[in-house]
């Protein structure tokens, strides 16, 4: 071989080197997102020999556009270090000459995806970068699965932590990841929906469908008809556990979750699944009579009267108030299951109740069988039983969210033994929820058409916030690694390892997770 040629496979071999290395650094080791012990998996993962160390000589700076996240890690850190990082803003002129080992929250703004992020932690800098606070707060979630578990209830108790050197280039597959609990079979409190919350934060689930109304009660205060909870928030599944909120308290809540960047989505479901309704205001049934509190868990009995025009007048009152309260985009029109509604009246009215809700500036979401009427392409269709349905919403134009019955409907039981949960999808084991991918789900429904994932937690079984915490972990972090993490880098012998670490966070955080037998908890 003579030296030209000698040369140029020098050349061609490092280019070819470099453009496969993920993340740059003469010092990268590895890249394997599947060993970094974090769930979502990251996409890309680098890491090299050394470390950082966090004391207190460690400085803290931030961009004040990103300040809010910035802050709450150094809140998180001084949690386990007993301390806080003194901190100061970025980019004064003595920062830049400041050679002090320091945490540096920075705006890039060539980060194009709002919830993406960077983290490179060198001897010298932990630098978080990120384009939005979203992803900034996003980041921090990952930190803290780095950082000891015991950050986590206040109980590390060294002054001094050493990380390893690490890179990591982050972002989500889709933009939608939700989790959504039903509050109406059992009602639950505004500080179980807080906490939840701060738990679906940890796994960068960003969507809190609340769904608010069913037979069994209705749950959200609405000033223009007060028997909606003066009568209609006391019943529930066997009576158990009656409540609704204020509009004060879905305030609250939904600042809380602006806090944890989570959006709310409330559900009113129609026109089944309205005894509550129907029960509180004799007006809205065709004979004109009240029908009772229902506490049994049947579905599909109930119907509004399609043809009374107090029907429109009442759901024009309920979306106007709720949309007026509501912070994001989407209101949630429920429209399953609606047995007792004719075909032929259940067509027209999703119609006027799609146009109701757009009316008052905001898009419509709703359970599969809406695809069967006339939505157009800004409609969303949650897909939950029949894939024809998601099919034919996909093939109308519209997103598809993905919460298959018999994959992570979280309601259904893990196996026969566990107590809490039905079985009606028949049963959703830890790795069934995990092994499968939305993208190849449905024949007709691809990629393009899918908006995101949900895990619903129906609640006819579900009581306490330790029954909700049963069913909910460890199922939904497989949920999260799904919505989150590129396909490619999702394999469920790498995820088992993972999930079996969490164990360690499920007991400090005091999570009454399900300890199923298809994982290796260890002692
Ligand atoms: C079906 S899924 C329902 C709910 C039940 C749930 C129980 C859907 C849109 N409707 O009314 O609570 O099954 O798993």
């Amino acid at each position: 071989m003579n030296f030209i040629k000698l040369l140029s496979l020098i050349i061609i071999i490092s280019i070819t080197y470099s453009c496969n290395e993920p993340l740059k650094g003469s010092s990268d080791l590895i890249y394997l997102p599947t060993t970094l012990n974090v769930i979502p998996i990251p996409n890309e993962v680098s890491k090299s020999i050394g470390s950082f160390v966090i004391d207190k000589e460690t400085s803290f700076v931030y961009d004040e556009e990103i300040k809010n996240s910035a802050k709450l890690f150094n809140q998180y850190l001084s949690k386990g270090l007993g301390y806080k990082l003194k901190g100061e803003i970025e980019f004064s002129f003595s920062n830049l000459f400041k050679q002090t080992r320091s945490v540096v929250f920075s705006v890039n703004d060539s980060i194009t995806s709002t919830e993406g992020y960077r983290i490179t932690i060198s001897e010298q800098k932990l630098l978080v970068e990120s384009s939005t606070d979203k992803g900034a707060f996003l980041a921090v979630q990952t930190l803290r699965q780095i950082l000891p578990t015991s950050f986590e209830n206040s109980t590390y108790r060294e002054e001094q932590i050493n990380l390893e050197l690490l890179k990591i280039n982050d972002s989500p597959e889709y933009s939608y990841r939700g989790f959504m609990l039903d509050v109406a079979r059992h009602f639950h409190s505004v500080d179980d929906v807080k906490h939840l919350i701060d738990l679906l934060a940890i796994y960068k689930i960003n969507t809190l469908h609340l769904h608010l109304s069913d037979d069994q009660g209705w749950r959200i205060e609405i000033k223009s008809w007060t028997n909606l909870t003066d009568h209609g928030s006391k019943s529930s599944v066997k009576n158990e556990k009656g409540g609704f909120y204020t509009q004060e308290d879905y305030k609250e809540i939904q600042k809380y979750a602006l806090k944890h960047h989570i959006t709310i989505i409330p559900e009113i479901d129609m026109p089944g699944h309205t005894n509550a309704a129907l029960s509180s205001y004799a007006e809205l049934n065709c004979n004109g009579k009240a029908t009772k509190p229902y506490y049994g868990t049947k579905v599909g009995f109930s119907t509004l009267c399609i043809d009374k025009d107090i029907t429109y007048k009442f759901l024009d009152d309920v979306i106007g108030e709720l949309a007026k309260i509501t912070l994001g985009e989407y209101i949630h029109i429920g429209g399953d299951e609606s047995h007792s509604t004719k075909e032929s009246d259940y067509i027209p009215f999703i119609k006027r109740a799609i146009d109701i809700v757009k009316s008052h500036n905001k898009k419509v979401i709703g359970w599969d069988e809406i695809a069967n009427t006339q939505i157009d392409k800004e409609t969303v269709v949650q897909f939950w039983g029949k894939a024809k349905n998601a099919k034919l919403g996909a093939k109308k134009g519209s997103k598809i969210i993905m919460s298959p019955s018999d994959k992570i409907y979280l309601d259904i039981k893990y196996n026969d033994s566990t107590k809490i949960g039905i079985t009606w999808a028949g049963l959703n084991p830890v790795d069934d929820a995990y092994n499968w991918n939305p993208e190849s789900f449905i024949e007709g429904v691809t990629r393009d058409n899918i908006l995101g994932i949900e895990a619903p937690l129906w609640s006819e079984t579900v009581v306490t916030r330790a029954d909700m915490e049963f069913l909910v972990f460890p199922r939904l972090l497989g949920v999260a690694e799904i919505a989150w993490s590129k396909p490619g880098n999702r394999d469920w012998n790498s995820y088992k390892l993972r999930l079996a670490k969490q164990k360690e966070r499920f007991e400090v955080l005091n999570i009454n997770y399900y300890k199923s037998p298809v994982i290796e908890w260890g002692h």
